[in-house]
């Protein structure tokens, strides 16, 4: 075996991939990206026990954070940037230690002298070979003997951490952080190397870490607010307008408005990509007229697209996938994401400087003409949807509106994905569908019309922005005065990533039950988990649109 990695969907044959990524990940960076992970478990022994003794260090929970983004999927394939961050680490373990050790000694007027778990002593070769080396050693199965229900509860905290990861990250880039949220990356990972919890104390700290990450989504939310106000329904131009263009991807809307502001009067317009659609919904990004529309499909499409693109991409966060030789000139990645050979835009003092980005634009020429698109809408956070929860609410109760389908989730390249095109067309006409995430995009071209003035497609946002229908979720409990689980609400979620385990973990966290999950079931489940969530949330894999419906609204009905 080349390589062992079972955290995406996508995974080779639903189990492993064992020799390449199907992702494109290769073995190397593969062995460096479990390598960076123990390193990160080392680091956080450390940091948590420091914390517990009232000691903390910004620059390290900046590395653990920003190191879990890193290894989530389609964001670095790059294994030299690996490597430095690498090196980085070791600095970072370092002190950590020293953090730990001072904080022992004056809590305790002695040294410490007890044994920590062997990820705290790593120290690394200096030479890629030697690192590669090091971590095709310390993968998933380099215990063997474990208990494979530990192991598998352990991996779902770790993919659920690496979510949660890049859910912090964009709040730290706008300045936020949650103290909590925080201590819990370092609580999680010294979690996942204490050999002496059992599987129900495993079962716990995910339920734990759940609710942790709901904290999360809500910093990044009020994050994101207030830097670019609530967003508004929007109509979102889907054609092309002539002239030079950018195209942004990924989820980091920071990124996306500072690009904005250096573009302005240059007569460049900028498209949005995948996950970044649900900015024009926001005030603060909204205003910028040469902000003119929506590119292209979900991530899986992006070679042909780009390909077809005349002018710059950017890629902000995942998924980028290996890109062609036709666009690769005029592909930038910023932030964590990494692909070698790719001209990579680093912040300085939190600011980034795309003039690269801006040339390559200029240089490829852009959109020879108009292309007239139709619109699709976006905007449809809490606030907004809450602002017309009245109206909601008579519509149910008069019997207009019968049923709620959070129909959402990453979008991939499996043909079982089709599922979710179905499952809208589907919908009967006086069921709404809430959507979030690049699942969407399986739909949201598609007419749906509206009941009494609501839209029957809402489109809530990015992942994060489950946030938002959780919050819709529980007021319409309240306004019903029943629970989240007895509200004709349904949710039918596609998984691709880990911050789709982040989100799950959240939803299972409130209690909620009867989720519908697919394509498939994550390879990392193992059959003893998988029941204890069957059992206490009767969590079920899709099967038809027609079966799905007609259990969900009775087969009369649906
Ligand atoms: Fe395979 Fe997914 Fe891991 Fe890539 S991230 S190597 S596709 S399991
Ligand atoms: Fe999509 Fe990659 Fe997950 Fe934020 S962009 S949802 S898959």
């Amino acid at each position: 075996m080349n390589m062992f990695c079972y955290q995406c969907e996508q995974t080779a044959k639903g189990k492993g991939c064992t020799l390449q990524g199907v992702c494109g990940k290769s073995p190397e960076v593969a062995a460096l990206e479990d390598l960076l992970i123990y390193a990160l478990k080392g680091i956080s022994v450390y940091a948590h026990k420091a914390r517990e003794l009232g000691a903390k260090d910004k620059a390290i929970d900046l590395f653990v954070i920003e190191g879990l983004f890193t290894t989530i999927t389609n964001v670095d394939f790059d294994p030299e940037r690996l490597q430095e961050i690498l090196l980085k680490g070791y600095e970072i373990q370092k002190k950590a230690r020293a953090l730990y050790l001072d904080a022992y000694k004056k809590q305790h007027g002695r040294d410490f002298e007890g044994a920590l778990p062997a990820a705290t002593e790593w120290k690394p070769t200096t030479d890629l070979k030697g690192l590669i080396d090091q971590g095709m050693g310390v993968g998933i199965f380099s215990d063997v003997s474990l208990n494979e229900d530990i192991r598998s509860l352990r991996e779902l905290l770790i993919y659920g951490m690496k979510g949660m990861a890049a859910y912090a990250d964009h709040a730290n880039v706008l300045g936020r952080e949650d103290e909590e949220v925080t201590a819990w990356f370092h609580k999680g990972l010294e979690a996942v190397t204490n050999d002496h919890l059992t599987v129900e104390q495993l079962v716990g700290l995910n339920m734990e870490f759940g609710k942790v990450n709901l904290k999360c989504m809500e910093l990044l939310d009020k994050a994101h607010t207030d830097h670019f106000g609530n967003p508004l329904p929007t109509p979102v131009f889907i054609g092309v307008k002539k002239g030079p263009a950018i195209v942004v991807s990924g989820h980091d809307l920071f990124d996306l408005e500072q690009l904005l502001q250096q573009t302005e009067d240059k007569g460049i317009s900028i498209y949005t990509h995948s996950e970044m659609l649900p900015a024009h919904g926001y005030p603060g990004l909204k205003k910028y007229k040469h902000l003119v529309g929506n590119y292209g499909g979900a991530w899986q499409d992006q070679a042909k697209e780009f390909d077809a693109f005349p002018g710059a991409i950017l890629m902000t966060t995942n998924c980028i996938q290996q890109p062609r030789e036709t666009y690769k000139n005029r592909i930038f990645t910023t932030g964590l994401v990494a692909w070698p050979g790719v001209k990579h835009i680093e912040a300085v003092n939190g600011k980034k400087d795309f003039t690269p980005v801006i040339e390559a634009a200029i240089k490829a020429g852009g959109f020879k003409e108009d292309i007239l698109g139709k619109s699709i809408l976006t905007g449809f956070g809490h606030h907004a949807v809450l602002g017309v929860a009245g109206k909601v609410i008579e519509a149910v109760k008069a019997g207009q509106l019968r049923h709620f389908f959070l129909v959402g989730g990453c979008d991939g390249a499996k043909p079982g994905r089709n599922y979710y095109t179905e499952f809208a067309q589907a919908v009967p006409k006086d069921c709404v569908i809430l959507t979030l995430a690049c699942g969407k995009y399986r739909f949201n071209k598609l007419e749906f019309g509206d009941i009494g003035g609501i839209p029957r497609l809402l489109d809530m946002g990015q992942c994060n922005d489950a946030y938002s229908a959780i919050q819709v979720a529980v007021a319409l409990a309240k306004a019903f005065n029943c629970g989240v689980n007895e509200l004709p609400l349904s949710l039918i979620l596609s998984w691709y990533e880990q911050k789709a385990v982040c989100i799950l973990l959240s939803l299972l966290s409130l209690g909620i039950q009867n989720i519908r999950i697919g394509p498939s079931l994550p390879a990392f489940v193992s059959p003893n988990v998988l029941s204890v969530l069957v059992k206490t949330f009767n969590i079920k894999p899709i099967t038809t649109p027609k079966e799905d419906l007609a259990a969900i609204l009775g087969p009369t009905k649906g």
